[in-house]
């Protein structure tokens, strides 16, 4: 046992291990100032929160109240590991400045008043508009933070009942791309990877995924297998010195927005050394030619002018993976938030189909989720999907969910692909959509382009319902305010990138009247009257794991199956995969093993899309592609920035995360060891722009694009020339001087992927000037991709306010 400052030390104490072998337990201790395990009167079961990793971790309570967390040592997730948000981030539960009643907006105040008054009003206004406007004037946006219950529950109401198309989540943000990467490859979504893929890979390539950063416990087992026998070889692929890039056999930094032409290259020199798996290539795929055609005059030297990468770092990288024998593909928002966005992604799988690495251990793909329970978003249809990954596309399959639903399949729109957010907000925007129900985001800080954003939501035609845990950005906007109740405080299930799922069971009660979000769905569809095609009421739960039992009926015989699933099953010991059935009752581990795929004709989700106009492709057109549901080679050709550089905006800017907080910062924020580590927003910039303009280290600079500007304190960092990086972490919620001039998406365009329409927040055109000299270095941490280059900033400690306890098993006693 051993007391580290995991604010310092964010991965913690290394247990080194070799490739095939059991990664080693540790288990991570945090509990209250003064209280010991000891004195701990319950622990209940659940998995971490703030990131899509699903750790299992275990509620510590005491008098009724969350005092602290452990990781679960038998989890296959994590093996007790926690990370440093996971850690400190339960204390904003039990934060003084909790909703804990609904609020109404009253002569232009929001007013405290109780449940009955403001789901009347909220049901009331939502009557009143299908009766004048009809389902098209009703509009739901949610997230990928609430559990999977929640949003099956949503998805009936609005799909099923409301018969609206008009349901998108956050997720929209955050893993569309995810979503349409793999649609497009394989023609439905799934995770092929497993997180074990780990332990057996040589080559470990993460493209624009600051894994060590965004998913700190999965980094911490590649930390543990670089400090091992035999260790893997690393790939990174990000504008900026992160520290995946520092331990990194191969660093290729490209200009924000080039991924295709990169990854062009790499495909090129893949198949010009004959690195390609014929056999499989044969068997299991289609599109070779188009591909290797597409590729063709795609050679390192084209793509370094364009991304302005050594052509010799290229090479280096594509012989790495071309001579992989187990290659782990990860990928994130540096490729899903970017330019080209799903064709960036999609090249990624090629790669590993075209190297025949798929579906063993050790080779894999990890279209990556960021949030915690972004999968089940997908699942359930609360996004641009229907329930069990259903093609809207495809009559028998629509048929299929209406008889589960027990209503007409007329009823369910698919007269197109679910609306997605961006479509959404012009609906608000022109006043076709009149009612939107905001549940589990802040979008007045996390959408492009702020100052549009405000104007949308203030407009007095639209009714804006938000449901939150605190009063947000965007609850401050809102007519009716209604209180939740969040993770520890309610029962549900969620499922996280590499399909574990996991139980996390209610610790304590929540503050106030605040309610669970599946209790103020349920009561939203009561007071609607929604009803099936029998009369009978349309959702026919009352709780949790009724909501649960009936998504096991909806999955059943999808990719996506829980029918094998429990909660008595997922109590105790470690979260399960999906697929878990009849088949398969302990879950699976490694999908597309065989070689086969979901991709057939009558049963895949998706007949794919044009990755250059987003046209999707109708049932004809696929099947005479792909009749006997091979995967798909894509290829995709690399296609100008929408918003290059100019001698007004020279600088690409960029915008991500930081160890230390989450998203809005609703819940980091308000956590004093993470706060203190990350307190105020900074800009990143390489040293050599910072010598060119004789700037220094803490100047406050100004940053500007066409649609706002922004203040924050210069940080000279690893990132590379002519480009910017904001965190977008720091809205206006604690900083209501700062009012419009310090978010980082004042500054994002109203634009995004054609394919997952996905918006990119990872690159605009920008300038930036000085408009104060620093006296002191800028606060950003020192321990991230943020790391200063020059001496003299003192270092991110978290001291003794951030002491863990770190539990190695002892010797024999390792399983
Ligand atoms: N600490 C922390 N962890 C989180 C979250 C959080 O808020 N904080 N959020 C969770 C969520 S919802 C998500 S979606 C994930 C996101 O996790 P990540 O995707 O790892 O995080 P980001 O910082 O958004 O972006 C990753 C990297 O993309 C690089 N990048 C920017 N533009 C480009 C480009 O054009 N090409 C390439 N190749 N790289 C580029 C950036 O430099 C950045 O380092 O993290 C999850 N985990
Ligand atoms: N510039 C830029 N913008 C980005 C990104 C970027 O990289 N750059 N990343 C994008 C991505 S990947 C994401 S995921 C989004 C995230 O964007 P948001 O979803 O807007 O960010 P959060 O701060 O997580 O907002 C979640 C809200 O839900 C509330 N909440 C928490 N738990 C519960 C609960 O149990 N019930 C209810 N009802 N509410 C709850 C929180 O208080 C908070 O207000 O941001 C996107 N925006
Ligand atoms: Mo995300």
């Amino acid at each position: 046992m051993g007391e580290i400052d995991r604010i310092a030390e964010p991965w913690g104490t290394r247990a080194a291990y070799g490739p095939g072998e059991f990664w080693p337990v540790r288990v991570d201790v945090r509990l209250d100032d003064g209280v010991r395990p000891a004195d701990v009167d319950e622990w209940v079961q659940s998995a971490t929160i703030l990131h899509s990793n699903g750790d299992g971790l275990d509620i510590a309570v005491k008098d009724g109240r969350i005092v602290g967390v452990r990781g679960r040592a038998d989890d296959r997730v994590n093996h007790g590991r926690l990370g440093p948000k996971d850690l400190f981030g339960y204390q904003a539960n039990n934060s003084a400045d909790r909703l804990t009643t609904p609020l109404v907006r009253r002569d232009g105040e929001l007013v405290e008043t109780d449940w009955d008054t403001a789901m009347a009003a909220v049901a009331g206004r939502t009557r009143e508009l299908l009766a004048e406007r009809g389902p098209s004037s009703v509009g739901f946006y949610t997230t990928g933070q609430l559990f999977l219950e929640e949003y099956y529950t949503l998805a009936l109401i609005a799909r099923g009942g409301i018969g609206t198309n008009h349901l998108d989540g956050n997720t929209r943000l955050c893993t569309a791309t995810a979503a349409a990467a793999l649609k497009e490859t394989f023609a439905c979504d799934g995770q092929p990877g497993s997180y074990t893929d780990v332990d057996h890979a040589d080559v470990i390539a993460l493209y624009g995924h600051n894994m060590a950063e965004t998913q700190t416990v999965l980094w911490t087992r590649i930390l543990d297998r670089l400090a091992g026998p035999n260790p893997p070889k690393i790939l990174c692929v990000d504008p900026r010195r992160t520290p995946v890039a520092a331990a990194a056999t191969i660093h290729l930094a490209p200009k924000p927005g080039t991924n295709v032409a990169l990854m062009n290259a790499i495909l090129h020199e893949i198949i010009a050394n004959e690195w390609v798996d014929r056999d499989y290539v044969d068997r299991h795929t289609i599109g070779y030619d188009e591909l290797a055609k597409q590729v063709a005059d795609c050679d390192p030297e084209w793509a370094a002018a364009i991304c302005d990468v050594p052509p010799g770092d290229i090479r280096d990288a594509a012989r790495l993976l071309g001579t992989a024998e187990r290659l782990l593909s990860t990928v994130l928002q540096g490729f899903y938030q970017s330019h080209q966005a799903t064709a960036a992604a999609v090249q990624v799988n090629n790669v590993n189909l075209l190297r025949g690495m798929l579906g063993r251990p050790g080779c894999g793909i990890l279209q990556m989720n960021g949030q915690p329970t972004a999968e089940n978003t997908r699942e359930c249809g609360a996004d641009g999907d229907l329930p069990g990954f259903r093609n809207w596309a495809n009559e028998d399959q629509v048929a299929d969910l209406a008889k589960v639903w027990n209503v007409d399949p007329t009823q369910i729109p698919h007269y197109s692909e679910p609306t997605h957010l961006m479509q959404m907000l012009r609906y608000v925007e022109d006043g076709s959509i009149r009612f939107l129900y905001v549940s589990g985001t802040n979008p007045a800080v996390s959408l492009p382009e702020l100052a549009r954003v405000r104007k949308l939501l203030s407009q007095e035609r639209l009714f804006l319902v938000v449901q939150d845990i605190f009063l947000s950005e965007t609850a401050e906007l809102a007519d009716v305010v209604l209180p939740a109740a969040t993770w520890g405080e309610k029962t549900g299930t969620f499922t996280n990138a590499d399909r574990t799922v996991h139980l996390s069971e209610k610790a304590v009660e929540p503050p106030g009247t605040a309610r669970a979000d599946l209790d103020i769905f349920l009561d939203y569809a009561r007071r609607l009257e929604l009803t099936d095609k029998d009369g009978e009421p349309l959702v026919k739960w009352t709780d949790a794991e009724g909501a649960f039992e009936a998504w096991k009926e909806c999955s059943a015989g999808r990719p996506c199956d829980y029918s094998g699933l429990s909660y008595e099953k997922l109590r105790g010991g470690s979260g399960i995969q999906w697929p878990c059935n009849a088949e398969h009752p302990d879950g699976t581990e490694r999908i597309y093993t065989n070689g086969e795929f979901w991709s057939e004709p009558s049963y895949c989700e998706s007949y794919g899309k044009d990755l250059v106009t987003g046209a999707p492709l109708d049932p004809v057109e696929y099947e005479a592609m792909n009749p006997s549901g091979k995967a798909v080679l894509k290829a995709a050709e690399y296609l100008e920035l929408h918003e290059p550089p100019t001698s007004e905006y020279p600088y690409l800017l960029t915008t991500g995360r930081t160890l230390y907080h989450f998203h809005t910062r609703t819940k980091t924020g308000r956590v004093r060891q993470l706060q203190n580590a990350a307190p105020e927003v900074w800009v990143e910039m390489s040293p050599y722009d910072a010598e060119l303009q004789g700037w220094d280290e803490g100047d406050l600079l100004r940053i500007s694009t066409s649609r706002g500007s922004v203040r924050a304190r210069l940080r000279i960092s690893g990132i590379r020339p002519a480009t910017l990086f904001l965190p977008f972490h720091y809205g206006y919620w604690d900083a209501p001087d700062e009012r419009s001039a310090r978010a980082a998406n004042e500054l994002t365009a109203t634009d995004w992927d054609p394919c997952s329409k996905q918006p990119l927040f990872k690159c605009a055109a920008a300038r930036v000037e000085r408009i104060g000299v620093g006296n002191a270095p800028s606060p950003a941490p020192t321990t991230t991709a943020s790391k200063p280059v020059v001496a003299g900033v003192s270092p991110t400690r978290g001291g003794t306010d951030a002491v863990v306890l770190e539990h190695f098993p002892a010797k024999g006693d390792e399983r």
